[in-house]
């Protein structure tokens, strides 16, 4: 194969071994003293695996529900208001429940107070761990922001001690973290926390990855989402000793689709590990919260369809229908519970009527580009000299050469210049299809505009200040194709950062995008600074512009204090161009 890149440039000389950190891990674990939660009490058992295992052989349907309001005594109201909404209602409860905690939870414990807090709650004293798996028999995955981050050993701790068994996220090992730019020791807290994990493998406990939220959500190819969770599995089960799991499907609007990727994950599974959690759909809803329910429904019914005849544990969580807007309250998480245990009574129904050949042809063909990556990624890495037995080694090399990178070089379609990433997917995945054809209409649009050449040439700093990528994709791809001259920031950029580069480069404007409820704070701390360096440069904002503040379970909307700071926010990005446009035409 031609490849560009030598990959082991991408590793620093003095990288140390990723064998190391794992086996200081297993030292750690031995101070550990597990609990058992209020859950695994419940159903007799020793951990959430276990139990998994046997509602699986039963055919018992699990759920799972997101939940992460503004702080964790909120988050505790919730679950005692959700736990009995349900049995006031008659409803089984859910089996499991996903802690959203903010991003602050992913850098160590002494740094947490100083950052800039998000959306969603802190774990702050050991009460607050305790309460995670002692407040009601729902169990607890320790998910966001627990691995993944600089602050994994002391989380992964924590969550053992207080009897939680399935502990995630490893894709969030590509995340960075506010103000965090030291790569090699939050590699380093990883493989530490997996090795303590892999010490408890024989007692149940489970290293989670939710896929999306790492590379494969912004992959193009459904097959390279295989290949990933390949990859995270051989690291994990093989060189870190830990059982792992593949949680996915947020990101998936396509019932039919969705089931062939369930089912091709479990045909990677080798050691039919229980999948934590299959993700709802959470692209498919928009504004209007009635029409959401239509997309709950059916695409609740294919992953309880897939769950269930294939006996694979899967726990399907329901996306509330406010998801497109903010995180919800416990009502509507309570409400879509509800629902969900209402569609399990159609499964026997309709399981018959589905032509489940098709999926499974689509499974097989998945399989065969997964294994493709697969192998190529870790051929290429051993051809150009680097140690696939080290798990440092192979996860740091794979970070640095980015999601882009990784599936242009390992994934399996034919070589077709008219994709994106060089390649004809074996299967396209939705997100990515429909942030292509929302661009499509928006240049037509905008092109029918009179005057749309007025941007040509404007130098216009993009960035995003957090994962979030797609928006920074439509608003540079737009506004390439357009002509202006995009500085393209990257995302999960601190204000500091974007003024550094405002300050080197001299936008005309900068342009953020930004969805993790920090819109007030961030935009305080970037105008601050920017006045700081007597810089005028004119900020535009979009995304989600809300923010948390004390008194409210949910974050608020804040737009009217963005326009007050002076910040601009033009709603589209047909707005936008039109509002640079402007712009561009005052200053000429
Ligand atoms: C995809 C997604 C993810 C993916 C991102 C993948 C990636 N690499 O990009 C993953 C799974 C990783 C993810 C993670 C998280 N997510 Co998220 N995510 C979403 C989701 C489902 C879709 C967002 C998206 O990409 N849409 C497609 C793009 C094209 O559209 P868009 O972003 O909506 O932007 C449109 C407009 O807003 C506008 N726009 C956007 N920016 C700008 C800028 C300007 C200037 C203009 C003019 C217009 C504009 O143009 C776009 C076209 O219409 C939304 C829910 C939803 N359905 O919208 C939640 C959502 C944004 N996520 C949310 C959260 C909380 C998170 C996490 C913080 C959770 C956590 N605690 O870990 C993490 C982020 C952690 C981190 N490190 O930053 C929340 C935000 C809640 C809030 N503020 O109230 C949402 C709303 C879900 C929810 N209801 O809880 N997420």
């Amino acid at each position: 194969m031609d490849i560009e890149i030598d990959l082991g440039q991408l590793i620093p000389a003095d990288l140390p071994d990723g064998r190391e950190a794992v086996r200081a891990g297993r030292e750690l674990a031995k101070s550990v003293e597990r609990s058992r939660s209020m859950y695994c009490e419940e159903k007799g058992v020793g951990s959430e695996r276990e139990w998994r295992e046997k509602a699986r052989e039963s055919g018992i349907s699990c759920t799972t529900m997101n939940i992460g309001l503004n702080t964790w005594a909120d988050t505790r109201t919730a679950l005692e208001n959700i736990y009995e909404s349900c049995m006031s209602r008659g409803v089984r409860p859910p089996d499991r429940f996903n802690l959203i905690a903010e991003r602050r939870m992913g850098l160590p414990k002494n740094m947490r107070a100083g950052a800039p807090a998000e959306t969603g709650p802190v774990l702050w004293t050991d009460q607050d761990w305790w309460e995670l798996t002692h407040t009601v028999p729902i169990q607890p995955e320790a998910a966001d922001n627990m691995i993944g981050g600089p602050g994994s050993v002391e989380n992964v701790l924590d969550a053992l001690r207080v009897g939680v068994t399935y502990i995630g996220v490893l894709s969030q090992y590509s995340w960075r973290w506010p103000y965090w730019d030291d790569e090699v020791s939050q590699l380093q807290s990883v493989l530490t926390a997996g090795g303590v994990l892999s010490a408890f493998r024989n007692e149940g406990v489970v290293f989670d990855s939710y896929l999306e939220d790492g590379y494969p959500g912004v992959f193009h190819d459904y097959a390279s989402y295989i290949g990933w969770a390949m990859l995270e599995r051989y690291v994990s089960e093989e060189l870190i000793g830990a059982a792992y799991s593949s949680s996915w499907g947020g990101l998936t609007k396509n019932p039919v689709i969705k089931s062939a990727v369930t089912l091709a994950l479990d045909a990677v599974n080798p050691g039919r590990v229980p999948t934590a959690f299959l993700q709802g759909d959470t692209i498919g809803n928009g504004a209007d919260f009635d029409a959401n329910f239509g997309v709950l429904v059916n695409d609740l019914l294919f992953m309880k369809l897939t769950d269930m005849r294939y006996r694979l544990g899967g726990a399907p969580l329901a996306v509330p229908v406010t998801e497109a807007e903010r995180i919800p309250s416990w009502s509507e998480i309570a409400t879509v519970q509800t629902i969900s245990r209402k569609v399990d009574e159609y499964v026997p129904m309709v399981t018959g009527a589905i032509d489940w050949q098709h999926i499974e042809g689509l499974r097989d063909r998945l399989v065969v580009g997964g294994r493709h990556f697969f192998d190529t990624a870790l051929s290429t890495m051993t051809l150009m000299g680097i140690d696939v037995r080290d798990p440092a080694r192979v996860l740091l090399v794979l970070k640095r050469l980015g999601a882009a990178k990784c599936e242009e070089l390992f994934a399996p379609g034919e070589r077709d210049a008219s994709f994106l990433r060089g390649k004809r997917p074996i299967l396209e995945t939705d997100l990515v299809r429909e942030t292509n054809a929302k661009r499509d209409i928006l240049l037509d649009t905008i092109k029918s505009h009179s005057g749309e050449d007025r941007v040509r040439g404007m130098k216009v700093l993009v960035a995003s200040t957090d994962v979030h990528e797609f928006a920074k994709f439509l608003l540079t791809s737009t506004l390439e194709a357009l002509q202006a001259n995009v500085i393209d920031c990257g995302i999960n950029r601190d204000p500091e950062d974007i003024v550094k580069v405002v300050a080197e480069t001299a936008p005309d404007a900068v342009v953020l995008t930004t969805h993790n409820g920090v819109a007030r704070s961030f935009a305080t701390r970037l105008l601050d600074e920017l006045r700081h360096q007597r810089l005028e440069t004119p900020v535009f904002m979009g995304g989600v512009l809300n923010e948390d503040v004390e008194g409210s379970e949910v974050p608020v909307d804040v737009q009217a204090d963005l326009i007050r700071l002076g910040v601009y926010i033009p709603g589209t990005v047909d707005e936008l161009v039109a509002a640079l446009r402007q712009l561009h035409t005052a200053e000429r």
